[in-house]
């Protein structure tokens, strides 16, 4: 509804223009799945609308009342015609950014080599970082706006990447800024992660000491002071780093107002969940090995649990994370697909979904909410993104489904007609009326 203010000479009511117009567009005959914690499953609203002001939601209401008061506004209502909206999908834990692949590494794995025997022996991990850093940013720029176009195909309009394959300041550096500038070019969200503490680069194989110095010291303050990082993150992990290194980068982190993440309980229990509870991190990573204790100390700290259901499927791990420890202690689960060359070479948020329910016996109510309120929670976000909310950004992703579950039924069906980001159509939308 437009606005009235009073002319101070005359003390006429005048009604203000553009930039008094309550909402830029509506969008009614929708049936929205807000994600809001409420009574509601998936907090579902049918024959609903929604308006955007900017780059924000500004109303959700009925179709009734949006056809009355855009009326009053002259705005023209965009038929929705039936679809579903969700927020915009939130891919909150990924390696986007790499060179080369490691199909090889795949058969190898096909005829019984384990992950960790390839990692001990100087695959897995390291063959990537020699990939990476031999291929220049606009061949990483490339490979990966690939492989975020994808995700974006899926109604993903958030999207975390770590760094992590470079493991030399300069190689973690390009990681980083290949990220920030998909960010700055592509219709999605980017939040970027330094993963200093991934594998222990060769050239520092007699001395890791020097080498967690280094991350923990000059290279974080170099990349954190160039604007870089938005958050830390450690593969603490009995092939990776000690939790006593992990604790250096978290300490670091801390020290410097960073939040972090952490992988843990990916192959072995060492008590990274308790480290990063402990830390006040935002997240806890894989958990396929996690106690009752672990579950609680996430659950009183506030850390999410980030399940990665891909990479245990492309392991072909048999633990699955503790769903059950997890839901009792209260801890919010999010689900993502860990997008990286190695053990989770995916690029569905969908199918994440679907594993999430099929291997780890999530609802599919859990993993939609994974994909976009604990998401949001994961990444520190929520209070902008992650629901359908007044006030939240207006990121949304529209679907030909019947019913929200179908989100998570599908296998390599992709019921997404479109997006939103800012409050700005992406292209396959922007056809609607
Ligand atoms: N855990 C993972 O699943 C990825 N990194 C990590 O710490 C896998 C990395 C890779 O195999 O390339
Ligand atoms: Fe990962």
């Amino acid at each position: 509804m437009p606005y009235h203010t009073c002319n101070e000479s005359g003390g006429r009511s005048v009604v203000q223009e553009s930039s008094g117009k309550e909402w830029d567009q509506v969008w009614s005959g929708a049936n929205i799945a807000t994600m809001a914690a409420g009574a509601e499953a998936y907090g579902s609203i049918k024959n609903a609308a929604l308006a955007v002001k900017g780059e924000r939601i500004a109303w959700i209401g009925s179709a009734a009342e949006a056809e009355v008061r855009a009326a009053a506004q002259n705005l023209p209502i965009k038929d929705a015609q039936g679809l579903w909206m969700t927020p915009g999908l939130i891919d909150c834990h990924t390696h986007l950014v790499f060179g080369g692949n490691r199909v090889e590494e795949f058969e190898k794995r096909l005829c019984g080599v384990s992950y960790e025997d390839i990692a001990r022996a100087g695959g897995g991990i390291q063959s990537t970082v020699q990939a990476t850093r031999g291929a220049t940013h606009s061949q990483l720029h490339a490979s990966a706006a690939i492989r975020a176009e994808r995700l974006m195909a899926e109604g993903v309009t958030t999207i975390e990447v770590k760094s992590g394959y470079g493991l030399e300041l300069d190689a973690e550096r390009r990681l980083l800024e290949v990220a920030r500038d998909l960010g700055a070019q592509l219709p999605v969200s980017i939040k970027k992660t330094f993963l200093g503490l991934h594998a222990l680069p060769r050239e520092f194989a007699d001395d890791r000491q020097d080498f967690v110095n280094k991350v923990c010291g000059p290279w974080l303050e170099s990349l954190a002071g160039a604007g870089l990082v938005d958050a830390v993150d450690a593969f603490c992990e009995n092939i990776a780093f000690s939790p006593a290194e992990t604790e250096r980068l978290l300490r670091a982190a801390k020290g410097m107002g960073l939040p972090a993440h952490v992988h843990a309980g990916q192959l072995s229990d060492m008590g990274a969940a308790e480290l990063a509870a402990k830390w006040g991190a935002l997240s806890a990573d894989h958990l396929e090995y996690l106690s009752g204790a672990g579950a609680r100390a996430l659950a009183g700290a506030g850390t999410a649990a980030v399940l990665l259901p891909t990479a245990y499927f492309t392991l072909r791990q048999t633990t699955p994370p503790p769903v059950g420890l997890l839901r009792e202690a209260g801890v919010g689960i999010a689900i993502a697909t860990d997008c990286n060359p190695g053990s989770s070479p995916c690029t569905s948020i969908l199918l994440a979904l679907n594993m999430a329910c099929t291997l780890f016996g999530l609802t599919p109510e859990e993993a939609l909410s994974g994909a976009t309120r604990q998401a949001a929670r994961a990444l520190g976000e929520l209070h902008d993104i992650g629901t359908l909310e007044v006030g939240k950004r207006a990121d949304i992703a529209f679907w030909r489904i019947e019913r929200p579950a179908e989100l998570c039924y599908g296998m390599g069906a992709n019921p997404c007609a479109g997006a939103m980001h800012r409050g700005k159509p992406r292209a396959a939308l922007q056809g609607h009326a």
